[in-house]
């Protein structure tokens, strides 16, 4: 069994901020996840380096187009360990093999029969890199998304057919309803196929940045075909001497923001129907991490930077806060409070607590070892139903809802805690009480932090390295194995989530 997730591939044009931190998190909670099920995991991330918006930011800066991608694109790069990103493989779409696959694919996209010359004449934002429709811009010929003024383009390109795709797409969504989620996204992709599909420039002639068109030396190809084929190029060289494509061709799920839903769910398809190559499974689109009500952009600069938030409270805190306080599929505004509350009272309260109060306890009562004791019944239903709760969310992309069974667990732990008062229960004569609790709560916590590990990996490695517990993967969430074994030691633990500085 195999899983394939995949993030956008990012502009180079601008540093890394935290809309895209959050995409990258995502994807990692999912790919440490299926790793945990024993699944041959392949994750993808990297930059998209091509096109005008990074030719124009280069221009701005006085460099070459492809100093400015190396600095930037290694920005992203660092941007993943320290968000405890685990990707598999970084691409960049100035990698030689990824652009001879480009244009391997193209070449034959067009003798399949699917391009051919014409003039395109419309709109066109060099920040969206996008040819917009009349209907498609506002007042004042603005971009409604960067709100900058739009020339009107005359150019001769080669055109990619994507209007003869129409009933085929058609098809797909009718035939596929989860091959792109939440469903509103799905509706607004059906319903903008049906409206009618325009063909696109697969080639632009003004531009010289960008992978060669191999039949015609004036142009380059359009940058969005370059840089969604990096889902496809990259298994066939991430893995020196060995190509992937057989084996996780197609993507299991490419995680998007709405901002680029047109490309990954008309134009993506049909290039890959084009190409006879399979479609992926499936696409999910995640909402908007919003400040002060606007879309965080580079472009607006109303950004939250996620390398200061790391240095302060740590990776985990800032993986937490994002899947935990934005709805994953919806919109969601982000705040420094909202974030220090929760940091405070989830994280070091609710679980860093709660894990230094129980480890506490077991020094104090039982000399700090595991007492040989079974699952308390109470409780044991709930610990039983988690891993594979999680699971089933967690296949339907449903992140926040997948952290919230998690964190309900946590809760019910915190209640046990106060009902059983084991500090009462270590009093009376009969110690079997206090030791069934103490077992009960130790499981609790090794269950809770295995399933939550794809989110905590950091925290809940630590806690589960404090119990002796070696096996990160969800054969570790039965509660009724024997982990820590009866007897065995179990070490001290600092504070989790200890206040800042
Ligand atoms: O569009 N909220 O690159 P990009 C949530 N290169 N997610 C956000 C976000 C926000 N405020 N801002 C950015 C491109 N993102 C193309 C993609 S893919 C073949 C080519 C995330 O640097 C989100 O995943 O503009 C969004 O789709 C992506 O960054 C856009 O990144």
């Amino acid at each position: 069994m195999s899983f394939y997730v995949t993030t956008p591939i990012y502009y180079v044009n601008a540093a890394p901020h935290l809309g895209h931190a959050y995409t990258t998190i995502a994807a990692d909670v999912m790919a440490r996840h299926h790793r945990q099920r024993g699944e041959d995991v392949f994750f993808l991330t990297g930059t998209d380096e091509h096109g005008e918006p990074v030719a124009d930011a280069a221009r701005a800066a006085g460099i070459e187009p492809q100093l400015l991608a190396d600095r930037n694109s290694e920005r992203f790069r660092a941007l993943a360990p320290r968000i405890d990103a685990s990707n598999d493989f970084f691409i960049r779409t100035t990698d030689a093999q990824h652009m001879a696959k480009v244009q391997e694919v193209l070449t034959r996209v067009r003798e399949n029969g699917h391009v051919y010359k014409g003039v395109y004449e419309g709109w066109y934002c060099p920040r969206c890199a996008d040819f917009k429709a009349d209907n498609e811009i506002d007042e004042g010929n603005l971009c409604p998304i960067h709100h900058i003024e739009l020339s009107r383009e005359q150019e001769e390109n080669y055109f990619f057919a994507l209007s003869s795709f129409q009933q085929r797409l058609e098809a797909l969504y009718e035939e596929r309803p989860h091959f792109l989620a939440p469903r509103t996204r799905r509706n607004e992709a059906l319903s903008f196929i049906r409206s009618g599909l325009r063909d696109v420039p697969l080639t632009r002639r003004r531009l010289t940045w960008g992978v060669p068109v191999p039949w015609d030396a004036e142009h380059v190809f359009y940058v969005w075909f370059d840089a969604l084929l990096n889902y496809y190029s990259a298994l066939s060289y991430a893995r020196p001497g060995e190509d992937l494509t057989a084996t996780l061709w197609p993507a299991d799920c490419h995680l998007i923001a709405k901002d680029i839903l047109r490309f990954h769910a008309v134009y993506w398809p049909a290039l890959l129907m084009a190409a006879d190559l399979a479609l992926p499974e499936r696409i999910f689109v995640h909402g908007y991490l919003l400040m002060e009500g606007e879309k965080m952009s580079k472009s607006l600069g109303n950004v939250l930077d996620p390398f200061e938030v790391i240095d302060r409270f740590g990776s985990d805190a800032l993986r937490f806060y994002l899947i935990r306080d934005v709805s994953f599929g919806q919109d969601g505004s982000v705040s420094t409070m909202a974030f220090e509350q929760r940091y405070a009272s989830e994280l070091a309260n609710e679980y860093g607590n709660l894990a230094s109060r129980v480890i506490a306890m077991l020094a104090r009562y039982r000399d700090g070892r595991m007492p040989d004791a079974a699952l308390d019944p109470e409780i044991a239903p709930e610990l039983q139903s988690l891993a594979g709760e999680v699971s089933g969310l967690i296949d339907e992309v449903q992140l926040t809802q997948g952290l919230d069974a998690i964190w309900q667990r946590v809760r019910r732990l915190n209640r046990y805690v106060e009902e059983k008062a084991p500090w009462q229960l270590a009093k009376q004569g009969d110690q079997a009480p206090l030791d069934a609790a103490l077992a009960t709560l130790i499981t609790g916590l090794r269950v809770v932090s295995v399933v939550a590990h794809p989110y905590l990996p950091e925290a809940t490695g630590k806690l589960l390295d404090a119990l002796g517990v070696a096996d990160r993967s969800l054969a570790a969430a039965v509660p009724s194995q024997p982990l820590p074994a009866p007897g065995a030691p179990i070490a001290s633990l600092p504070p989790l989530f200890p206040k800042p500085e």
